[in-house]
């Protein structure tokens, strides 16, 4: 390994040893970044790593609200930004109970090299609260979002921090947000994105990240001589990414046959009937297992992780990070999966990953394979700032464009900088950095 990244490594990991998730996507970072470092020894004398691993801020925040029994309830609220070399932090937020600062250090970190992958005008960040929105009336979710914001919006603008939606942010909860901001700061302009279509949002944001993934992992298939046709698909998670990718994988051809949520899996030979999924999820808010009580044929499993030993063709992890571990590898493996993408952000343990590729898996990373999401609220952002919105088709077809442009730049760098050219791990990083290290070489120590 490179002694700079040797060395940079090393000093993260005496500092952040509390922060195992942060410490993990640094590391994996750090670890593709030798051949770039072996390269350009001029890059240690202008202290980019050091810069890199350290957020330019971390914002932490108390949020008060009162429940439906008249009760206060305090939750913790976070914004980490991480890089704004290349444009305004931009990142979602994230609202579920495991939420602490390791988790959104890593997320605002994978965030900056995905935003620059995109080719598009955005800076890195995350944030969220342990909050749960589960079991939460509409009212109680709406106190919490406005006592949130209260606090947040001095920190966001339009052209200054930019969130969205990420785990338990959805449409309800940006809707709630979003009036809040309004209100404090008395200006409708495009802080927020994944906003509803009355109020400034943009068609195709909500199944971008899902079709996103399906188009990345097409074109590396493609670029393998394979395809979605007639596949057998795995995959986990029935949120938001987990449904588009579940509709854009069934519109290619292949067979969904497992879906999961943090409870269990339900395994469905004959392929997922969707608009059961979407019913359940979208629209009731209740658990996958209600899914075998209305499809004869299908079975559930009370064990999420679980769903790896289903013998598959593709896995498309799309419900959180390390779902994926080691042991869930070499089930997949076993089970004859040849390809891995991942929809989630960093799902696949360091183990897991090396495992994949150590077997010849094609494994597609977040950071490049999720990144139509952001993509896609980048295109908001646009279409607000110049007061008019695009057809869905029109944005579908810029997502295509922009994830087909992804995977050649990770698969460039891949075959500059990696130990093989399929390895889009080291590809994606090495793409993904080097703009942003363009960016903070030109605008000096800062
Ligand atoms: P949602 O909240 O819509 O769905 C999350 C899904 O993952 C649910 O099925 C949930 O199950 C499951 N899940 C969440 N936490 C856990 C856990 N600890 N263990 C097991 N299952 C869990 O979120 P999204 O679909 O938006 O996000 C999914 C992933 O995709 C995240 O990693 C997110 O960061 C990433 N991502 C999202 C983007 C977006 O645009 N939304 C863009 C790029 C990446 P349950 O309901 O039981 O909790
Ligand atoms: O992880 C992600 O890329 C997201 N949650 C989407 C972020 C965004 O700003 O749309």
């Amino acid at each position: 390994m490179n002694q700079y990244v040797k060395r940079v490594l090393g000093e993260l990991c005496a500092r952040n040893q509390h922060e195992p998730e942060y410490l993990q996507a640094a590391t994996e970072m750090l670890q593709s970044l030798s051949p770039v470092m072996d390269k350009h020894p001029e890059y240690e004398q202008l202290g980019l790593l050091e810069r890199f691993v350290e957020p330019e801020r971390a914002i932490l925040f108390r949020v008060p609200w009162v429940d439906d029994h008249g009760h206060v309830r305090v939750n913790r609220g976070y914004r980490v930004q991480h890089s704004s070399a290349i444009g305004p932090y931009k990142g979602g937020l994230r609202l579920h109970p495991s939420v602490n600062l390791s988790i959104l250090k890593f997320l605002a970190l994978e965030q900056t090299l995905k935003n620059s992958l995109t080719g598009l005008p955005i800076g890195g960040g995350k944030g969220g609260s342990d909050f749960d929105p589960k079991c939460k009336s509409d009212r109680e979710v709406m106190a919490f979002c406005q006592s949130f914001m209260t606090e947040l919006y001095r920190h966001l603008g339009a052209d200054v921090d930019v969130p969205a939606g990420d785990i338990g942010t959805g449409a309800r909860e940006i809707g709630y947000l979003y009036g809040q901001y309004k209100r404090i700061t008395g200006e409708y302009v495009g802080v927020l994105t994944g906003k509803g279509l009355a109020y400034g949002g943009s068609l195709a944001r909500k199944e971008a990240t899902g079709y996103g993934l399906c188009y990345f992992v097409e074109q590396m298939l493609a670029a393998h001589g394979k395809g979605f046709q007639g596949q057998r698909v795995v995959i986990s998670g029935s949120g938001n990414v987990a449904v588009y990718a579940c509709e854009k994988a069934q519109a290619m051809g292949a067979k969904v046959i497992a879906m999961s949520d943090s409870c269990g899996y339900i395994y469905a030979p004959e392929g997922i009937d969707l608009a059961v999924v979407k019913q359940l999820k979208e629209v009731e808010r209740k658990r996958i297992c209600h899914y075998v009580e209305r499809v004869p044929g299908a079975t559930y499993h009370q064990d999420a992780s679980g769903i790896w030993q289903v013998p598959c063709d593709i896995a498309l992890p799309c419900a959180t990070q390390n779902e994926l571990d080691l042991d869930a590898a070499k089930a997949l493996v076993q089970g004859g999966c040849y390809a891995v993408g991942e929809g989630a952000n960093m799902p696949a343990t360091l183990e897991a990953t090396e495992h994949l590729l150590a077997s010849g898996v094609l494994f597609a990373p977040g950071k490049a394979a999720n990144a139509g999401g952001v993509a896609t609220s980048a295109l908001e952002m646009s279409q607000n700032s110049m007061r008019m919105s695009w057809t869905f088709d029109e944005v579908d077809e810029k997502l295509k464009a922009i994830m087909t442009d992804i995977f050649q730049k990770a698969a460039k760098a891949a075959q500059e900088y990696g130990p093989s050219p399929d390895n889009y791990v080291v590809g994606a990083n090495v793409a993904g950095f080097l703009k942003v290290a363009d960016a903070m070489i030109a605008q000096g120590v800062c």
